[in-house]
C-alpha cells in the first residue's frame, strides 16, 4: 500500500493533499475525508486498516499525470545510518587516509554509525534537484532504503532516500562529515511511502542505481536489501535510545552501492534510484 503527498498540477489549488496510489496509475485523494497530513496514518495502532477503511468510502481519483509528488515526510527529521554495508565500508576506506580504521571499526561494533541528515522541509521531492556542493569535486548520489519510524519508534513503512554525498570532504577529515552530508538539498525522498512491509519480505528488494548524463547512461550499479549487515530494528533502536521524536523519523540505511573512484557527478546528470517493492526516485543535478 503506497500513500504519498502530492499537489494538484492541473487546478488552481496549492493545498497539500495526501493520497493512496492505486495500480492503475491514479491516487485516491485521501485528504477528502479530512487527511492533510501523514501523521494519523503513521501514528495509528493499524496504518494498513486505518487507509484501507478511509478510501473504502467514495473518494476523488485522480490520474497520477495530473498530479505532482512532494517528498513523503512531513515534521520527521531525517537520519542517516553509515558503513552497513561491507561495500560501503571498503570504499570509505580506501577513500581515507587516516580514518580508515574508524570505518573498519565502526561496521563491526555494537552502536552503528548514525547522523543527522536533513530537517524535513529541506528535504527534495522527486523531480526536483539534488545537490552537489560547489565546493567539493568529487561527488556521489547514495541510493538508500529510508525507513518510516512513528514517534513510537515502530518501523510504520519504507521509501527510496538519496544520502548525497561529498566524498573529498568526508576523506580528507572525517571531522568534516557534516560538510561532505548535510548541505542544501543533500537530501532526497520518494516517490512515496510503502505501509507495512515486515523486514523480511524488505530485505528481498533489490537498489538499484542508474547516472544519465546528457540522455546517456555512466552509470549502472544494484545491490540487495539483504546485504545490509545490521536488522532494521537494530537501527531504529538506536536511533531512538536517549532521543524523542514527536512526529516520528526517517532514517536512511546506508549504501551499497558506491561509484568508481574516478566518478564524479555533473550539473544537469539525472540520478534514478529504484527500489523493487517501492517504485523510482528520480532528480536531476545541480551545484548549490
Ligand atoms: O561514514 C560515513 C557515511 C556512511 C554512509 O553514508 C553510508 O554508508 O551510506
Ligand atoms: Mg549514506
Amino acid at each position: 500500500m503506497k500513500i504519498c503527498r502530492f499537489k494538484n498540477k492541473t487546478k488552481q489549488d496549492h493545498a497539500i493533499h495526501i493520497g493512496l496510489v492505486t495500480e492503475d496509475s491514479k491516487l485516491i485523494d485521501l485528504s477528502a475525508a479530512g487527511i492533510t497530513y501523514l501523521t494519523p496514518l503513521l501514528e495509528a495502532e493499524n496504518p494498513l486498516a486505518l487507509v484501507r477503511h478511509i478510501a473504502g468510502a467514495n473518494l476523488p481519483r485522480i490520474a497520477l499525470s495530473e498530479i505532482q509528488l512532494l517528498a513523503p515526510v512531513g515534521r520527521q527529521e531525517v537520519w542517516a545510518a553509515g558503513v552497513t554495508y561491507l561495500r560501503s565500508k571498503a570504499a570509505r576506506m580506501e577513500e581515507s587516509d587516516f580514518s580508515a580504521s574508524a570505518y573498519d571499526k565502526v561496521y563491526a561494533a555494537e552502536r552503528p554509525e548514525i547522523f543527522f541528515k536533513s530537517l524535513p522541509q529541506k528535504v527534495v521531492a522527486p523531480g526536483e534537484a539534488v545537490g552537489i556542493r560547489r565546493d567539493a569535486k568529487w561527488n556521489v548520489p547514495e541510493p538508500e532504503l529510508a525507513l518510516v519510524l512513528n514517534s513510537r519508534g515502530k518501523i510504520v513503512g519504507h521509501t527510496v532516500g538519496n544520502d548525497m554525498s561529498s566524498r573529498d570532504i568526508e576523506g580528507e577529515n572525517l571531522l568534516y562529515l557534516p560538510q561532505a552530508k548535510t548541505y542544501d538539498r543533500s537530501c532526497a525522498l520518494g516517490p512515496w511511502i510503502v505501509l507495512g512491509t515486515p523486514e523480511a519480505q524488505a530485505r528481498e528488494w533489490t537498489i538499484k542505481l542508474d547516472i544519465l548524463r546528457d540522455g546517456k547512461n555512466v552509470f549502472t550499479g544494484e545491490t540487495s536489501v539483504s546485504q545490509i549487515k545490521r536488522r532494521f530494528e537494530e537501527l531504529a533502536e538506536f536511533l531512538f535510545r536517549s532521543q524523542v521524536f514527536p512526529h516520528g523519523a526517517i532514517l536512511l540505511t546506508g549504501t551499497g552501492i558506491i561509484p568508481p573512484d574516478t566518478f564524479t557527478l555533473n550539473e544537469r546528470d539525472v540520478v534514478r534510484i529504484e527500489i523493487s517493492g517501492i517504485g523510482v526516485l528520480e532528480n536531476p543535478v545541480a551545484v548549490v
